[in-house]
């Protein structure tokens, strides 16, 4: 599953995409009552009613945030892009703001909870913030409106410019089924020229956003993402690399095995023993997620096919039926259908006639149950499985739309990811033939060990890269890393923790991290990486709450309430309590942990180590 469309999750809330910044804003009267509290004595009483306050403009904020965020992302014009600008810098400038006159209540003894964690989220609710400087903030909301449009715009016309031009869709659907190898590279090749325009850019948001970062205590906005888990930042710091330290043995056996699959298809020449792998060959556009590339690692030949895709396309399945599909699992749970607004007011499909971000993503415009999916649906199984991600983000917010606006994120973002993900694990072969999406259910030890390669392939495969992204930008947003090296550092993290390495000679012509969506569209991502792990977890929990007896690679939740009554326990939480109260709540355990994805892997894991002997591995 490669997502590869697009998102938004520019602006806080919800997850998915979100923006730029968490909306709020900066209107006159708004500032005017921020102001008004400002005079007030710090008491734990005024720091209550500031709280509320706060919460309330932000929620008329955020809404018209978001509304211009949509239209923008389902319609790329210099028009909806100055719009949306106009009014994230409006909100930056209202955070901004608030936090400051937040500050007098520091030290204020006796604050009740929910009033310091309000502040506390306030403080880190925003992806992106401005200094208070005018001129800059308006800066900063073009820079980030632009480079989130010139990846929605990115195309490639082949070498001499005037070819038949594709988009991102195209061309991953180039990377997914083309095993000629000059024809992925020239596919990779054109896509990653669509960043070098955003370098300049990019450097100026680094700039300007530290500089509205230190304003409001943080030493960097790394840092300021780093704060949003409920832990000081360098305790998530470590907290990520024990999660990694955690799943990177079960990665590299997988990288071993698949390295000399692919050796076998495309020589030993263009992949050697031990060394990292050609970053076009794994059938994504960033390497990311390889299960396009299932067919040439398939372990057993002869068993029934798992190809959704192919029974989607023969049953001629259109975006309607698919989201539908996705939304009867939910409702399998006891969990309510979606409002009949979501449908009215979705984008399932690209349209014909106006450039759109396809990267998916999941909306609640209004804060008020407003459902929404953007999407370029294709019928494919990847898309499928995009699908029930973003319903997860749906039901997160239809659970959690009638707290302040503050509480109505998940309990941390990598939670949000997670929600749609953790269903997916119950989308086993049994389910998929009860609806008529496979002939066959896989049976045996080699039914078995095909499945967990497929799904191996999409969920191991991803770990290294849903943390790296994140890597680059930390160090680059704290300084440790110059724009003189900004590409640089990116393929060294690349291969230090893929073990992937880019096809041709890169330079500091080119701004390889630009490729890939959330880099220009400002979204954190280490929160696709925690949502990895969780999502076992959460599929751990839910199978217990199910009474599922035996192995966990065969439970799926379908139909059961008594899952669907825990998962939504959790999702009414929204972000109203610190993370491990709300992991609590579902699994009874406070911390995040990856023996849920190792159990479910262990029948592959053996497997493989059995495969890999005698290879060289690593890189
Ligand atoms: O961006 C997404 C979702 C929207 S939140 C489609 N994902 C990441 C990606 O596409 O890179 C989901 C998996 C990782
Ligand atoms: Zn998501």
């Amino acid at each position: 599953m490669n997502r590869t469309p697009s998102v938004k999750y520019l602006l806080r809330a919800a997850l998915v995409v979100a923006p730029l910044v968490a909306a709020s804003g900066c209107t006159p009267s708004a500032h005017g009552s921020a102001q008004k509290s400002a005079a007030a004595q710090p008491t734990a009483e005024n720091a209550r009613q500031f709280a509320t306050r706060v919460n309330e403009e932000l929620k008329r904020l955020w809404v018209r945030q978001s509304t211009a965020e949509w239209i923008k992302a389902t319609y790329i014009t210099d028009d909806t892009e100055r719009n949306a600008a106009s009014i994230n810098e409006e909100v930056m400038g209202y955070i901004n703001q608030a936090i400051k006159e937040a500050a007098r209540f520091k030290d204020v003894q006796g604050l009740d909870a929910d009033t310091a964690r309000t502040l506390h989220l306030l403080r880190v609710s925003s992806s992106l913030v401005a200094p208070s400087d005018a001129q800059k903030r308006s800066e900063l909301a073009s820079i980030a409106a632009k480079l989130e449009g010139l990846y929605g715009k990115g195309k490639y016309c082949g070498k001499d410019g005037k070819g038949q031009c594709k988009d991102l869709g195209e061309l991953s659907d180039v990377m997914a089924k083309s095993r000629n190898y000059n024809e992925l590279l020239e596919a990779w090749v054109g896509w990653h020229a669509i960043s070098q325009p955003m370098r300049p850019l990019y450097e100026r948001l680094v700039s300007i956003s530290n500089e509205g970062a230190q304003e409001i205590g943080f030493s960097d906005l790394g840092a300021l993402w780093r704060s949003n888990y409920d832990m000081p930042p360098e305790a998530f710091e470590k907290e990520a690399q024990r999660l990694w330290g955690q799943v990177k043995p079960l990665y590299d056996d997988l990288h071993c095995y698949v390295r000399a699959r692919l050796a076998k298809q495309y020589g030993e020449d263009k992949v050697p023993a031990g060394q990292a792998i050609p970053a076009h060959l794994l059938g994504n556009m960033w390497a990311q997620e390889w299960n396009n590339i299932y067919n040439l690692v398939e372990p057993y030949k002869g068993q029934p096919s798992l190809d959704v895709s192919a029974e989607l396309t023969r049953q001629k399945y259109d975006a309607i039926r698919m989201v539908k599909t996705g939304e009867g699992f939910f409702t399998s749970l006891g969990l309510k259908p979606l409002p009949q607004t979501f449908w009215e007011r979705s984008q399932f499909t690209k349209p014909r006639d106006r450039e759109v971000v396809c990267h998916a993503s999941a909306w609640d415009v209004t804060y008020d149950n407003d459902l929404r999916i953007k999407m370029c649906i294709k019928p494919t199984e990847e898309e499928l499985v995009t699908i029930h991600h973003e319903l997860g983000h749906n039901y997160y917010y239809t659970y959690y739309y009638t707290l302040p606006a503050l509480y109505q994120q998940g309990a941390h973002d990598g939670f949000h990811e997670a929600i749609g993900d953790a269903i997916t694990l119950s989308i086993t072969p049994g389910y998929l033939k009860q609806m008529g999406l496979l002939k066959a259910v896989p049976q045996g030890d080699k039914g078995l060990i095909n499945l967990q390669m497929k799904d191996a392939m999409e969920k191991v495969a991803f770990l290294p890269f849903g943390l790296l992204v994140d890597q680059w930008r930390w160090e680059v947003l704290s300084g440790r890393v110059k724009p003189e090296d900004y590409n640089k550092a990116w393929w060294a993290l690349r291969e230090k923790y893929q073990g992937v390495r880019a096809p041709v000679e890169r330079s500091e012509q080119d701004f390889d991290p630009g490729a890939k969506y959330h880099v220009p569209a400002n979204v954190p991502y280490t929160r696709y990486f925690l949502a990895r792990i969780l999502q076992f977890q959460f599929h751990r929990a839910l199978c217990q709450a199910a009474g599922h007896q035996g192995a966990l690679h065969e439970c799926s939740i379908y139909g059961n309430k008594e899952a669907g009554k825990r998962l939504q326990a959790m999702l009414e939480m929204g972000a109203s309590k610190p993370w491990p109260d709300a992991l609590e709540a579902l699994t009874g355990q406070r911390e995040m942990d990856a023996s849920a994805m190792l159990d479910y892997f262990t029948p592959l894991r053996t497997w493989l180590q059995e495969q890999n002997k005698g290879q060289k591995c690593g890189w």
